[in-house]
């Protein structure tokens, strides 16, 4: 055995005399290691090496056409009683569960190699992080686990004899029958199984490889499992960037932000500042993941439990994000994306042309004529943390970087200004709760919102009203809180048009926002929430006129009302769950409306 822990060894010899594996081999971390599980994946016909000129040290995976995507329909949280799962997750007996997933486990790594990786979510040794170790019978796993979190002998030596960890087991499903050969992505078409067991901190993934319902330190652990563990302990597990922003004289500020899907998280954890904005730096801690806990002198520290970057690949260029492409040019695993002919890498928006011709995802021939897109919309790229050009020097302190703004946004064309500031805490977790993106552009005239509370919708592994309520239970006495922010990118003007250019100039946005936290300007009180005055915002190198700015802020009180009375849908699902503070902000936003006027502009002066 390899470890010093016996109910870790106990725990892989009863994982192996379930599933039956060929060989038991523990995975060190080593730079050695990584290199030769990868050669096996060439060798095998998984992974194709690309061309060493232009993207060194980096592989090509095609994943099975079945297998793309979390499955969320396949998704389980099995806590005791029901109403710890709430409404929001897909529930099932815990024990039922176990005599379900025994019968699918039972030899289902028969001809295979079973691999145990030992890994921290967090610094190695950080108060906020926690160790995990998952089983698995795919080496796409354990070389991707290696580039996403600290994995091996650290992690091992952190957990000693008898530290805590968090099994995650995980299988492909689909034994090798002597003899039989094997394909390039083996998995499981009948069963797929995602489950989590809050209660004693288990996860058990069966029949896919792919990201989320594979790479079980992220998803499974690092949000569903963590938020039951914060829930219990006091803490945060949050689906949010963290970023910290530098101005000229060196103060630096960092924030939290949760978007829902197709928002451009990672583009803004790898934000540029603007022309205007010389001297100011912005520093990336994290793109996806954050656990938050409060310090002795109730400052709420966060730390990014990811290694590396899993993003999706599709969308992201020189223009979009130029950090990202340098963080893919080299040591990074692609899986689903296009094959150029010399060997190098495409997906859709890369480039304005599209090449003449590619090898698709599913490895076929491709032209601009083929009418299906080269690359999966899903397609993913994964990288190390040390590759990314704007990585904050304090991404490996154990003690985390202090939180002084919480940011949430979505996708909305209408009826949501630019930027806001909660009136308090309160106020705050209300605007989260509620927040969520259009369903996409079917019907122009009825964009329904698709609410996803604090981004957290597919990875709370508890009751969301409870959720709430934790959140909620922060604002007591002792405690330094971040300000509270919603933003949106996204509003259109009559014509259809984006009223806002986005991106680098994002950051104008952030600068009121840290300037707010450090009290150097003052809000306009709206039905919404604290607004900036054109004037106190960063205007440099960008015109943008105060009438332009008037009308991306101004709030239609019609539209404002049908607002707060849709969101009385989404608290109903929560029955009698839901915390009475919401509601009475839900109330308090209408009072606030019914003395508006029709259209709610920002003060002249
Ligand atoms: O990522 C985006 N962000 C955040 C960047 C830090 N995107 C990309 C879409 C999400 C995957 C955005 N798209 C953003 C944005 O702020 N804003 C928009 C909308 C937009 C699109 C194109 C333009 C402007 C805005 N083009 C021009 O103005 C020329
Ligand atoms: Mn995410």
């Amino acid at each position: 055995m390899a470890s010093q822990h016996q109910a870790l060894n106990d725990w892989v010899q009863s994982v192996a005399d379930m599933t039956k594996p060929e060989a038991v081999y523990w995975c060190d971390g080593s730079e050695a290691e990584y290199q030769s599980i990868c050669d096996a994946l060439v060798a095998s016909g998984t992974f194709i090496k690309l061309n060493e000129e232009k993207r060194p040290g980096s592989y090509l995976c095609r994943s099975d056409p079945a297998d793309v995507a979390r499955v969320e329909d396949r998704t389980y949280i099995c806590s005791a009683n029901p109403d710890d799962a709430g409404p929001t997750n897909n529930w099932r007996d815990p024990a039922e569960m176990k005599t379900l997933l025994n019968g699918l486990f039972e030899g289902c790594m028969k001809g295979r190699t079973m691999y145990v990786i030992p890994f921290s979510m967090g610094p190695l040794g950080s108060d906020i992080a926690h160790i995990g170790v998952q089983i698995t019978d795919s080496p796409y796993v354990v070389v991707s686990m290696r580039t996403m979190t600290r994995m091996g002998k650290g992690a091992l030596d952190v957990l000693g004899t008898d530290g805590e960890f968090v099994p995650c087991l995980h299988s492909i499903g689909a034994p090798l029958a002597p003899g039989e050969a094997d394909v390039a992505w083996p998995c499981n078409a009948d069963n797929k199984y995602i489950v989590h067991f809050p209660e004693t901190r288990e996860i058990w993934s069966f029949g896919s490889g792919y990201g989320g319902n594979a790479l079980l330190g992220k998803k499974c652990f690092a949000l569903r499992i963590a938020s039951a563990m914060a829930r219990d302990e006091g803490w945060l597990a949050e689906h949010m960037l963290i970023l910290g922003l530098e101005s000229p004289e060196g103060e630096k500020t960092y924030l939290g932000a949760a978007f829902p899907s197709a928002c451009g998280k990672t583009n803004l954890a790898m934000i540029i500042p603007p022309e205007g904005f010389e001297g100011w730096k912005a520093w990336t801690v994290g793109d996806d993941i954050a656990w938050i806990k409060p310090d002795a002198s109730g400052k709420l520290r966060a730390i990014n439990p990811d290694n590396g970057y899993f993003g999706v690949a599709p969308g992201t260029s020189y223009e979009s994000n130029p950090t990202a492409m340098k963080l893919v040019e080299k040591n990074t695993i692609f899986t689903n994306v296009a094959m150029t002919d010399d060997g190098d890498v495409w997906w859709e928006g890369m480039t304005k042309e599209p090449p003449a011709h590619l090898i698709d995802w599913k490895g076929n021939d491709w032209t601009p004529e083929s009418g299906t897109p080269a690359a999966h919309p899903n397609a993913r790229f994964c990288s190390p943390v040390d590759q990314c050009a704007s990585v904050d020097p304090a991404f490996n302190d154990p003690a985390g970087v202090p939180i002084d703004a919480f940011v949430f946004g979505g996708r909305l064309s209408k009826t949501f200004p630019l930027v806001y500031e909660a009136r308090d805490w309160q106020h705050g977790v209300y605007m989260a709760a509620t927040m969520g993106s259009e369903a996409t552009a079917a019907a122009e005239n009825q964009a329904a919102i698709r609410r996803d509370p604090m981004a957290m919708l597919p990875f709370c592994g508890y009751n969301m009203a409870d959720y709430w309520g934790h959140w909620l239970s922060f604002n007591k006495s002792g405690m330094q809180l971040p300000k509270i922010f919603r933003v949106n990118w996204f509003r259109k003007d009559a014509d259809g048009r984006f009223m806002w250019p986005g991106f680098g100039q994002n950051m104008r946005v952030m600068k009121w926002i840290i300037d707010r936290v450090h009290g150097k300007v003052d809000g306009i009180e709206s039905p919404f929430g604290k607004m900036p005055h054109h004037e106190d915002m960063n205007w440099d190198g960008l015109s943008f006129e105060k009438a332009q700015f008037a009308q991306l802020m101004e709030i239609d009180t019609d539209a404002a009302v049908r607002e707060a009375e849709d969101q009385r849908t989404h608290f109903d699902l929560f029955d009698d769950k839901l915390p009475d503070a919401l509601e009475d902000e839900r109330q308090d936003m209408l009072r606030r409306l019914s003395g508006a006027p029709a259209k709610w502009e920002l003060p002249a002066a």
